[in-house]
């Protein structure tokens, strides 16, 4: 049978047999030949000729159309394939990104910065919101802080498991994003959290303090391959920097070892230490930095351990330290070298930061007490008495500077508890717990500063009234608030927990919550290194963050503080908080050929823009405070037996008698 159907369209199909040319051009001339015809023949040289006599017999109009129509449906074709999309994104982006600089990431979908910088100026409608939420990690309007289903690091560590060598830096983020992708589409899945639902189900699937083991593991694999005995790690190019020549990420992580009972890695790095580590070298080192983490960390290590090597370390670093101290005005420069016994201030002026100058009491007073020789306490009590009697405070608040040569205060009127003043503070308190709370001095000055606090900095957001620490500079407020600064609710709980006010610890669960809302209102759960909090009415969101302030260095301060708000509260959602912290390192910073990275944009999950750096605290403080959060014995560095130092190195509190 052999019918034939005219439309109104100058398009013509002809399924076999019968060439029927359209009567008319302006007709769609579709003609079905079936086997009942009788001339069915559909040999492979009979059906290509026929197709091409078909195709002359068209007009050169009707042969456009079908051509143009063909072309149409491919290019829609592949338009809406997901995956040659991203491949096609991918490949224009690796091709910019060769030219801009060879060593980057391929990133697999890039839109302009202000483009998403450009948050909406007026309300949302309710739909749009949604989805913005949606897209947050944590509580939008304080509400929703379940964590979802999925455990990245678990899928991770057992990818490591099997894994293949990767080629390059290159290839191991793209696993990463892969591995971000499958953990988003997981989570999407299930929106009940597994771990700890409404009511708190005490069943724990998820074994969290083995979580900070692996993180811990993968952390240390990066470095011991690629940074062994090196100062830090640098993760994504395989290597390593050089900061002061001394194996800082292994000094800083030795008690971390032993806490976490990591004991072939611990005595791995015993053994580097050992025979390795020597202090006599001609190098210039900071000596707050070297302090907190090469002297805190020895005594910590010598303290949990009882082995003498880390003791003469301790001593033979203290030692070669002291030249800082020998100023015109005793208040220490900031740089020493350890092999000749000089010390100077940086190269463009001669102050020290007080937070540097007020934040090594802790060590070397306890090497003093450790070795019997006096010296040491002696020198940080001296400065202590200075900067307690010095002019230029408001109200208890230190300014940032101090000269070496005068002994003064220098950039009066600036205020913070931010960078280069936030453990002057942090240190107030801790020597006078360390020293058995004798030390009035150290108490009033940190009573004082904390009414400085309240009078002079501390303010409310908008519009979900989180209170937070902003700064002053000469007299004039700005909302401005480091993540440094979130050691605070972690101190003041300390505080309140050593007999102080109990209204310190109301302040500390806020500025607790604050903090967390500092990685929770962030796309990726992470913090970035500085927020800006909104004041005015009306104000859409509680935190701003500029261009320059959007990097995560994988500090430890809002972990250590939840660590302390749990133990002395022992309200579980200070877990959870952290638990949501940690996956999103996982996330977002794991390397997967070993290490951490700090990142660069925590405001775009799909490139956080990684650094290529672990710093030293990651493994020092970080993971160390992950660990205690989670642990559930409250002995483990019992808080009536320890003060930790700014760097997370516990060391004893001294026995009453002393
Ligand atoms: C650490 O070295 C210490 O915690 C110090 O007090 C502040 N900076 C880093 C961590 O952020």
């Amino acid at each position: 049978m052999t019918e034939t159907k005219h439309c109104a369209y100058d398009f013509t199909v002809g399924w076999a047999g019968d060439m029927n040319p359209p009567s008319r051009t302006d007709f769609v001339s579709l003609t079905l030949t079936g086997q009942g015809s009788g001339i069915y023949n559909n040999s492979k040289q009979w059906r290509r000729q026929s197709c091409w006599r078909k195709w002359k017999l068209l007009s050169r109009l009707q042969r456009n159309l079908i051509l143009f129509t063909v072309a149409l449906m491919l290019v829609c074709g592949i338009a809406t394939n997901p995956s040659v999309t991203e491949h096609f994104r991918g490949l224009a982006v690796v091709a910019k990104e060769e030219g801009d600089h060879a060593l980057k990431p391929v990133i697999h979908e890039v839109q302009p910065e202000l483009d998403k910088l450009n948050r909406p100026l007026v309300p949302e409608s309710p739909s749009e919101k949604q989805k913005r939420a949606a897209h947050k990690r944590g509580p939008p309007g304080l509400q929703n802080r379940l964590q979802k289903k999925g455990n990245v690091s678990d899928t991770q560590v057992e990818k490591e498991e099997g894994e293949k060598p990767l080629v390059n830096w290159r290839v191991a983020m793209i696993d990463q994003a892969t591995e971000r992708r499958t953990a988003k589409e997981a989570a999407n899945k299930v929106d009940v959290p597994e771990v700890e639902q409404e009511g708190h189900s005490h069943k724990e699937p998820v074994d969290r303090l083995e979580a900070v083991r692996d993180a811990f593991r993968h952390a240390w694999k990066g470095y011991k391959e690629f940074a062994w005995g090196k100062d830090e790690l640098r993760p994504m190019s395989k290597s390593y920097g050089e900061w002061f020549g001394l194996g800082l990420t292994l000094i800083d992580a030795l008690d971390t070892m032993w806490i976490l009972n990591l004991k072939k890695e611990f005595e791995e790095a015993k053994t580097w230490v050992s025979t390795e580590l020597s202090f006599d070298k001609d190098v210039d080192v900071n000596l707050f930095e070297s302090t907190i983490r090469i002297l805190g960390g020895l005594l910590s290590t010598y303290h949990l351990t009882g082995d003498t090597l880390f003791l003469d370390k301790a001593k033979d670093i203290g030692t070669r330290l002291m030249p800082a101290f020998n100023t015109p005005s005793k208040i220490p420069y900031s740089d020493v070298n350890i092999g000749k016994g000089t010390a100077h201030p940086p190269r463009w002026t001669s102050d020290s930061t007080v937070a540097e100058v007020t934040s090594i009491q802790l060590e070397f007073r306890e090497l003093s007490r450790l070795t019997q020789d006096t010296r040491y306490q002696a020198a940080v009590d001296e400065v202590m008495q200075k900067v307690h009697k010095l002019e230029g405070k408001q109200d208890g608040l230190v300014p940032m500077f101090i000269n070496t040569n005068s002994g003064q205060f220098t950039h009066l009127g600036m205020f913070t508890l931010g960078a280069r003043a936030d453990s002057y503070y942090e240190y107030l308190l801790k020597q006078w717990i360390q020293g058995g709370k004798k030390e009035t001095a150290l108490l009033e000055d940190y009573l004082q500063a904390l009414e400085g606090v309240k009078k002079n900095l501390l303010k409310k957001s908008s519009p979900n009234r989180l209170t937070f620490v902003g700064e002053l500079s000469h007299g004039r407020f700005s909302p401005k608030m480091d993540h440094l600064v979130c050691f605070l609710p972690g101190t003041l709980a300390l505080g309140a927990h050593h007999g102080l006010p109990a209204e310190h610890m109301e302040l500390a669960k806020q500025l607790m919550e604050t903090c967390f809302q500092m990685y929770a209102q962030m796309e990726t759960g992470l913090s970035p290194e500085i927020v800006h909090f909104n004041m005015h009415e009306g104000s859409i969101g509680d935190v701003d963050v500029k261009l320059a302030d959007r990097h995560n260095l994988l500090r430890p301060e809002t972990v250590e503080s939840l660590f302390y708000l749990y133990r002395f509260t022992k309200d579980r959602k200070y877990r959870d908080w952290g638990w949501e912290i940690l996956q999103n390192f996982n996330k977002y910073t794991k390397v997967s050929t070993g290490g951490y990275t700090s990142i660069n944009n925590v405001r775009d999950p799909e490139y956080p823009s990684p650094r290529d750096k672990m710093e030293s605290f990651f493994l020092g403080e970080t993971l160390k405070y992950f660990y205690l959060l989670f642990s559930d014995d409250p002995e483990l560095l019992s808080l009536d037996k320890y003060v930790f130092n700014t760097e997370a190195h516990p060391l004893p509190i001294w026995p009453t008698a002393q």
